[in-house]
């Protein structure tokens, strides 16, 4: 296991899917079926098997989207309980090869906060993740801002997924190509444009002025905002917009991860505007294989200490594994 050159290898964007949650979920909403479901149901076969022979010594799990999102709001603190219990169990049968990431029961904002305290206070988990909006609301509005005040006292992060757009959405933006290119709502760019904007509204609401040592967590390379930082932030401090650092509070409290996002030009822009203690490696495994992954981060140019901290420094730091 781990690199050619020994250094340990910790992925903290790796999917399963809980049969028993996936039962309350629409079939249009759930991000996989056939071969990709079954990988996302093992847990302990196929999965530690691939880690084993692409050298992946840890995976933080995390549900696949839309987790517990669109749950029913009189049912959702329960099913949510219960699928966390559940991840807990999987992670006790192998806590040398995972760790996990809580399901929270958006759809009730007041049960949130809580189900974070039980899950990292009595589950060992190490942070939250949330899949795109609930029932329409993101993650930035009022209701959830006793999440951001949790995750700061607990000391753990809050991880942005993408989940698939809303219907109105993809309606507007991308309906004509959908039939012939499906991965246009998900990973082509759908999830891209829905977690960069969640990403952005979190700035904006000042939750993170509010907490500021409330770290966040983005994939997929920071969903092009690592590219994007220079123009999101002139635009917004030119007249007539409320007075805010844009670049600040996005280089204080957020952190990437290379999910999905193998690319030597976007790693290169990313440690140029946000340095290599913000970025951490991830797969995102299974909708993208180990293999790419692991090929990529062992041959990318960049020096050992630097390839230390994104394999494995900077998850220990943040999600204190
Ligand atoms: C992902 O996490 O990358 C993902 C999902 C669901 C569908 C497609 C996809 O969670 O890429
Ligand atoms: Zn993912």
């Amino acid at each position: 296991m781990a690199t050619s050159n020994g250094e340990q290898v910790i992925a903290i964007e790796e999917h399963y899917w809980d049969p028993e949650l996936t039962a309350h979920v629409a079939e249009e909403d759930r991000g996989g079926s056939g071969v990709m479901q079954t990988k996302l149901e093992d847990l302990f076969d196929a999965r530690i098997a691939e880690m084993d022979a692409t050298g992946v010594d840890i995976q933080v799990l995390s549900h696949g989207a839309p987790s517990t999102q669109r749950l029913e709001p009189a049912t959702a603190a329960e099913v949510t309980r219960a699928t966390n219990d559940r991840l807990r169990d999987i992670v006790a049968q192998r806590p040398d090869r995972f760790a996990a990431f809580a399901n929270l029961p958006t759809p009730d904002p007041d049960a949130c906060a809580d189900e974070l305290s039980r899950c990292v206070n009595e589950l060992g988990f190490k942070g939250a993740m949330i899949h795109g909006l609930t029932h329409g609301v993101f993650f930035d509005d009022e209701r959830f801002w006793p999440v951001f005040e949790r995750a700061q006292a607990l000391g753990v992060p809050l991880y942005m997924h993408p989940a698939v757009p809303n219907k109105t959405v993809v309606d507007t933006y991308y309906e004509p190509y959908v039939k012939d290119f499906p991965a246009l709502l998900n990973a082509g760019w759908g999830f891209t444009v829905e977690t960069a904007t969640q990403g952005i509204r979190i700035v904006l609401s000042g939750v993170l002025e509010k907490y500021p040592d409330c770290n966040i967590i983005l994939g997929h390379l920071g969903e092009g905002l690592p590219f994007l930082l220079w123009r999101i932030d002139h635009a917004l401090s030119r007249p007539g917009n409320k007075s805010l650092s844009f670049r600040e509070v996005f280089s204080r409290n957020f952190h990437i991860t290379t999910s999905g996002n193998f690319s030597d030009p976007a790693l290169m822009c990313s440690i140029a505007e946000m340095g290599a203690d913000r970025i951490l490696f991830s797969v995102d495994y299974p909708f993208v294989p180990n293999a790419p992954g692991m090929d990529w981060i062992e041959r990318v140019h960049l020096n050992a200490e630097d390839k230390a901290k994104i394999l494995n420094g900077n998850a220990k730091r943040l999600l204190k594994l």
